[in-house]
C-alpha cells in the first residue's frame, strides 16, 4: 500500500518521511496499515526472498523459520549510545557520544542507504489505543522482518495514524539493515551490516537511529528503545515508571486478586515466571499473565498505582522453554509465529535445545547446515527467539487490554545467585526495597557473557535499559514512593541458591507459587514475619507446603543470611556506589551502614530465632 491509500494529516511527519526518502534513495516507500493482508503479503515475499521457511501447517499453522547473519544474533551493548546533550546525563553505565558527533556520523552511513530496497513506515503503539499511559512511534525500516515482527509486537496501523492526528507528538525510531542493494546484486536472506552497528538514542529529541543490525531488541525500535531507554527518560520528567518488568495477577482460591511486577535480569526464567502454573496441589490459585517484559506504571489521583504491558506480542528466547518449563508459552507458539535461529527437522517443524529431551535426527542447525550431535555444539543459537500473539498465551489476563492499568501491590527482584541472597525477604520498607533493588546482582551464564558465574550487578535488571543516569534513576524511585498512598510491598526472590554439592536448593519453576503464596499473604497484612539482618522472612509454617517434600532445616538453609558472604556483599555494593558517587541518593550510604549493624547484632550464621527449635 502507498499513502494515497491514507488520510495522512500530520505534516511533519509527512515532512520527515519525505526528507528520510530522499536521503536513503529507497525504491518504494510503503505506509503500513496493520492489516491481516499486509502481514500476509510480507510474510510471502520473505519467503520468495527465502527469508522465510514456512513450517508445516498441520504442525504450526502459518509460522514460519529464519535465520540471522552470525554477526547479528543479539542485542550489541557496545555499539549502543544514549546520546543525551550532556555525558553526565547518560551516565557511567551507557555508551556516550555528543549528539552532533554522532548525527554526523549517521548521516554519512546512512546516505542512500536504502537503494534497491522497500522503505517501510510503521505506525505503532506501546500500549492499548485508548490508554492515557499508550506511546505513539513511527518506526522507518527497509526490512520485511521488521515489519512483521512489529505486526506481533505491537498494535501498527491505520487506527494509530488518527490518534496522532495532525499535530500528535511520536517518537521518532529510524532503522535501516545498513545493507544498500546496489542495480543488479542479488540480495542475502538476512541483510545488516556485519561490521558497523549503532543503537542510538536521543532522550531530548524523542528520537532512535538504529543502523546495521535487523536483530530483535536492535531493531524493532518499539521494545528496548522507546518502551525502556526513552521512556525511562520521559517516566523520570513525567513522574511514572518505565520498568523492565512482567506483570502478572495472583489469584486465590476466594477469588481475591492483586497484581504484582518483577524484575529480573537475563537467563533467570523470566518469561517462565510470568507465565507460571500452580502446582496441582495448591488447588484454586491461579496465575494469569499480563505481560512477560515491559510494565510502564503511574499514579492514580489517589496515590495508587497502576500499570499496563506496553507490549501485543512475546518475543522470547526459545532454548530451554518446553511443556513442562513453560506450557503457556508453548500454547503461544503453537501458530502465527515467527521463529528466529533455532534449528528445523526433518519434518517442517522447529527444535531448540531443551524443547525435547532426545534431540530428533537430522537436524538443520541455525546455520542451515545439518547438525552433528557428537560436535558439542548447541543447534539452536542460545539467543534464538520466537515472536508470538502475546493473546495466543493460554495464561493470558482475561482483562489484559485494560486502558486504566492494573493496580500493584507488590514488586518482585530477583537474580541468578548461587550464594549468599537467600530464596524470599521483604523489604523493612520502601526505602529499603530501593536499595535492594539498586544493588541486585546476578551471576552471568556461559551462553550470555561466554564467562560463568561472574556477579554483575544490574540495578533493577535495567543496566542495558535506562535511558539517563543510574542513579538519578535511583533517585526517581525514592522520590516516587514519597507520596503513595499504599505503597507496594517490595520482595526479593533467588530461585538459584545451591548447596555445598553445587545442587539448586530450590526446585523452581510451577513450586515457585508458594512463595507467591506468602507474598499474596503478606500484602493482604495476613501473616506475621521474621525480622532478618535484611528484611522480612517467612516462618517455615507460613509456607504452603502441601505436595512438597520440603523439611524445616532446609529451608532454613536456603533462607540463611550469613555473616561473612553479606559483608562482602556490602563491600560489592559499595564498589557501585563508588562509580555513581556524585548522583548517588545519600539515603543508601545510610541504608548500608544500617544493614552492616544488622548483620552484626545477628547470630554469626542468622537464622529465624526459636524456629529450628520447632523441627
Ligand atoms: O537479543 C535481543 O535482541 C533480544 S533481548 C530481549 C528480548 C526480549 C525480552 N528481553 C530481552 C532482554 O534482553 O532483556
Ligand atoms: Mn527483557
Amino acid at each position: 500500500m502507498d499513502r494515497s491509500t491514507f488520510n495522512i494529516g500530520h505534516a511533519e511527519l509527512l515532512q520527515w518521511v519525505k526528507e528520510m526518502a530522499d536521503w536513503c534513495e529507497p525504491g518504494t516507500v510503503h505506509w503500513c496499515n496493520g492489516s491481516k493482508e499486509e502481514y500476509q503479503q510480507l510474510c510471502n515475499r520473505l519467503v520468495d526472498k527465502g527469508t522465510f521457511v514456512p513450517l508445516d501447517a498441520s504442525k504450526r499453522p502459518n509460522s514460519f523459520a529464519c535465520f540471522s547473519d552470525p554477526s547479528d544474533v543479539a542485542r550489541v551493548e557496545d555499539k549502543t549510545f544514549i546520546c543525551s546533550r550532556t555525558k553526565e546525563d547518560a551516565g557511567p553505565t551507557n555508551n556516550w557520544m555528543e549528539p552532533a558527533a554522532m548525527k554526523k556520523i549517521l548521516k554519512e552511513l546512512t546516505r542512500g542507504c536504502m537503494r534497491g530496497r522497500v522503505m517501510y513506515v510503521i505506525p505503532y503503539c506501546m500500549g492499548p489505543l485508548d490508554s492515557p499511559f499508550s506511546k505513539i512511534g513511527i518506526e522507518i525500516t527497509d526490512s520485511e522482518y521488521v515489519v512483521v515482527s512489529m505486526h506481533i509486537m505491537t498494535r501498527v496501523g491505520q487506527k494509530v495514524l488518527e490518534q496522532l492526528g495532525s499535530n500528535g507528538t511520536y517518537c521518532k525510531g529510524f532503522h535501516t539493515v545498513g545493507a544498500p542493494l546496489e542495480a543488479g546484486k542479488e540480495d542475502v536472506t538476512w541483510p545488516c551490516n556485519p561490521s558497523v552497528k549503532y543503537i542510538v538514542h536521543y532522550p531530548e529529541e524523542n528520537t532512535i537511529v538504529s543502523y546495521g543490525s535487523g536483530y530483535g531488541g536492535n531493531a524493532l525500535l518499539g521494545k528496548k528503545c522507546l518502551a525502556l531507554r526513552l521512556a525511562s527518560t520521559m517516566a523520570k520528567e513525567e513522574g511514572w515508571l518505565a520498568e523492565h518488568m512482567l506483570i502478572l495477577g495472583i489469584e486465590n482460591p476466594a477469588g481475591k486478586k492483586i497484581y504484582a511486577a518483577a524484575a529480573f535480569p537475563s537467563a533467570c526464567g523470566k518469561t517462565n515466571f510470568s507465565m507460571l502454573i500452580p502446582p496441582a496441589e495448591m488447588k484454586g490459585w491461579k496465575v494469569t499473565t499480563v505481560g512477560d517484559d515491559i510494565a510502564w506504571i503511574r499514579k492514580d489521583q489517589q496515590g495508587n498505582l497502576y500499570a499496563i504491558n506496553p507490549e501485543y506480542g512475546l518475543f522470547g528466547v526459545a532454548p530451554g522453554t518446553n511443556q513442562a518449563t513453560n506450557p503457556n508459552a508453548m500454547s503461544a507458539l503453537s501458530a502465527n509465529t515467527i521463529f528466529t535461529n533455532v534449528a528445523l527437522t526433518t519434518d517442517g517443524d522447529v527444535w531448540w535445545e531443551g524443547l525435547t529431551k532426545e534431540e530428533p535426527d537430522g537436524l538443520l542447525n541455525w546455520r542451515g547446515l545439518p547438525h552433528d550431535k557428537n560436535s558439542g555444539e548447541p543447534a539452536a543459537h542460545p539467543n534464538a527467539r520466537f515472536t508470538a500473539p502475546l493473546s495466543q498465551c493460554t495464561s493470558l489476563d482475561p482483562d489484559w487490554e485494560n486502558s486504566k492499568g492494573f493496580p500493584i501491590s507488590a514488586f518482585i527482584f530477583g537474580g541468578r545467585r548461587s550464594a549468599t541472597v537467600p530464596l524470599v525477604y521483604q523489604a523493612f520498607n520502601w526505602n529499603f526495597g530501593v536499595y535492594m533493588a539498586s544493588t541486585m546482582g546476578s551471576e552471568t551464564t556461559a551462553a550470555a557473557f561466554g564467562k560463568q558465574g561472574v556477579v554483575r550487578r544490574d540495578p533493577f535488571a535495567m543496566l542495558p535499559f535506562c535511558g539517563y543516569h543510574i542513579a538519578d534513576y535511583f533517585n526517581h524511585w525514592l522520590q516516587f514512593g514519597r507520596d503513595l498512598a499504599n505503597p507496594p510491598r517490595i520482595f526479593g526472590v533467588n530461585w538459584f541458591r545451591k548447596n555445598e554439592q553445587g545442587e539448586f536448593m530450590w526446585p523452581g519453576f510451577s513450586q515457585n507459587m508458594r512463595i507467591l503464596q506468602w507474598i499474596f499473604e503478606r500484602v493482604q497484612g495476613h501473616l506475621s514475619a521474621v525480622e532478618s539482618p535484611i528484611g522480612w522472612m517467612p516462618h517455615y509454617d507460613d509456607i504452603n507446603w502441601h505436595g512438597l517434600d520440603f523439611d524445616r532445616h532446609q529451608f532454613y538453609e536456603l533462607i540463611s543470611v550469613d555473616r561473612e558472604p553479606w559483608k562482602k556483599e556490602l563491600l560489592e555494593h559499595e564498589e557501585l556506589f563508588i562509580k555513581l558517587y556524585d548522583r548517588l541518593p545519600k539515603e543508601f550510604f545510610f541504608m548500608k551502614e544500617l544493614l552492616l549493624s544488622s548483620l552484626w547484632r545477628s547470630p554469626l550464621n542468622w537464622m529465624a530465632p526459636g524456629e529450628l527449635m520447632a523441627s
